[in-house]
């Protein structure tokens, strides 16, 4: 770098992460595979290690030193997390393993509770499996019925065609933020406003929204909202569930055990207060501690930055793709300066399978998924029964998406000249 250029994000934290200093098949690694699981930061990998070298102790039991010490962390992970999305109060956040359990927690709490047979749920066509196969279960148990939002003509979220679904049969609305497949933004505050005035609630699945751009539940105005810890920076096993505290109140225990009790009799029980009523048996301590950390590293960046620089990364990356008349890309074309578009690009070629250009690629040490993404229906929708996926963070620069992008290229030379 010489003096006159200024230092990007990515150049300014790439140190914090160790794994991106390694190479792969004799290549400098290029993690390109950020939808899937995020890197995570030392500051993060030094919380977990401190809590299992100092104060390893199960939380809200004992009266000891390291047990208080281990809650009080733990709790002060929730009240990071709280702040992060913007929630009213701390006791509206519930600690699960992952998005798919807290989807699952409000399918089987809230769903089994209050839907009828002929009630009807809206998803979409872009939902990841784990916003699909909950509902599917509910609607079977209870007659609810499942509708869908189609695409628009640009593959984004028919906003017209839901109004149309829209009706007083209505209960629920459960929408992705962010598609982990066409990258498109969806306009959750909006889908929020629709949703209310036919009396639904919504969910808002945010997997792919949290570790990329600001979100404030309470500007979206959604019922519930859920997110994975790993994709943020966080470890894998832990992720959260925001629930309005009306909404959480009235919602029954969705696993018993310790934890989740006031008091427990032969009989009956009486169910401990909120977000402890539906965390029952011993959490993932070490992981709450570690992304309530992680919410700390991406808040110190701030999440408007992290934006803004991967939507300029990723305008890079499509004016890049672009240049390369063999590939289809889905979803929709970001704006000026790559707003408007999630910082990921899934795409198809002619000839060669996204299975085999995601190992070619990774010879030359670049990490790309490949493979339906878990939205087979999607996958069916657009015609192709996988997709190659390079999705970025804010640690990735140009100068690696320039290789990948030679590889890409190299690639399917490399196998045009195999076919001719
Ligand atoms: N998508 C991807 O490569 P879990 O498994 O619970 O942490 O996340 C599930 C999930 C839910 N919704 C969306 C929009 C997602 O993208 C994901 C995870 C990964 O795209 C793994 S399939």
């Amino acid at each position: 770098m010489t003096f006159t250029q200024e230092k990007t994000l990515a150049d300014r934290v790439r140190q914090d992460f160790p794994i991106l200093h390694q190479e792969i098949n004799g290549k400098p690694l290029i993690y390109l595979d950020n939808a899937a699981t995020s890197q995570k930061p030392l500051f993060v990998l030094d919380k977990i290690r401190n809590y299992y070298e100092h104060y390893n102790a199960n939380v809200h039991r004992g009266a000891h030193s390291l047990s208080a010490k281990a809650t009080d962390a733990y709790e002060a992970a929730r009240d990071k997390v709280t702040q992060f999305v913007n929630a009213s109060s701390r006791q509206e956040i519930v600690f699960t393993r992952n998005a798919t359990e807290a989807i699952n927690l409000v399918a089987y709490s809230w769903g089994m509770n209050n839907l009828q047979p002929e009630d009807e749920i809206i998803l979409s066509v872009m939902e990841h499996h784990s916003n699909i196969i909950p509902w599917q279960l509910i609607a079977q148990k209870t007659g609810a019925v499942l509708k869908y939002v189609e695409l628009t003509s640009e593959e984004t979220f028919d906003l017209e065609q839901f109004q149309k679904l829209l009706s007083d049969k209505t209960k629920l609305v459960s929408v992705v933020h962010v598609s982990n497949t066409l990258g498109c933004i969806n306009p959750v505050t909006e889908i929020c406003q629709l949703a209310h005035k036919k009396g639904a609630k919504v969910l808002i699945d945010a997997c792919q929204s949290v570790p990329h751009m600001p979100v404030d539940v309470q500007e979206i105005d959604c019922d519930w909202l859920v997110a994975s810890g790993h994709k943020m920076c966080a470890p894998t096993g832990i992720g959260f569930l925001y629930g309005k505290l009306a909404n959480l109140q009235a919602m029954p225990p969705f696993m018993g055990g310790g934890e989740m009790i006031a008091d427990v009799f032969l009989e009956y029980s009486t169910y401990a207060e909120l977000p402890a009523k539906f965390e029952a048996g011993t959490p993932a301590i070490a992981e709450a501690i570690a992304l309530g950390a992680a919410v700390d590293y991406l808040s110190n960046i701030g999440m408007d930055k992290i934006y803004a620089y991967e939507s300029e990364l990723t305008g890079y990356l499509f004016k890049q793709l672009e240049k390369i008349p063999e590939l289809k890309i889905y979803g929709p074309k970001p704006n000026i300066n790559g707003y408007g578009r999630a910082a990921l690009a899934s795409f198809t070629t002619g000839e060669v399978h996204p299975n085999d250009l995601s190992t070619l690629l990774d010879n030359e040490g670049v990490a790309i998924r490949s493979g339906h993404h878990c939205t087979q229906p999607l996958h069916r929708i657009l015609d192709a029964p996988g997709t190659a996926r390079a999705s970025l963070s804010f640690y990735n620069t140009r100068e690696e998406i320039d290789i990948f992008i030679q590889a890409l290229i190299d690639t399917l030379d490399f196998f045009s000249s195999m076919v001719s």
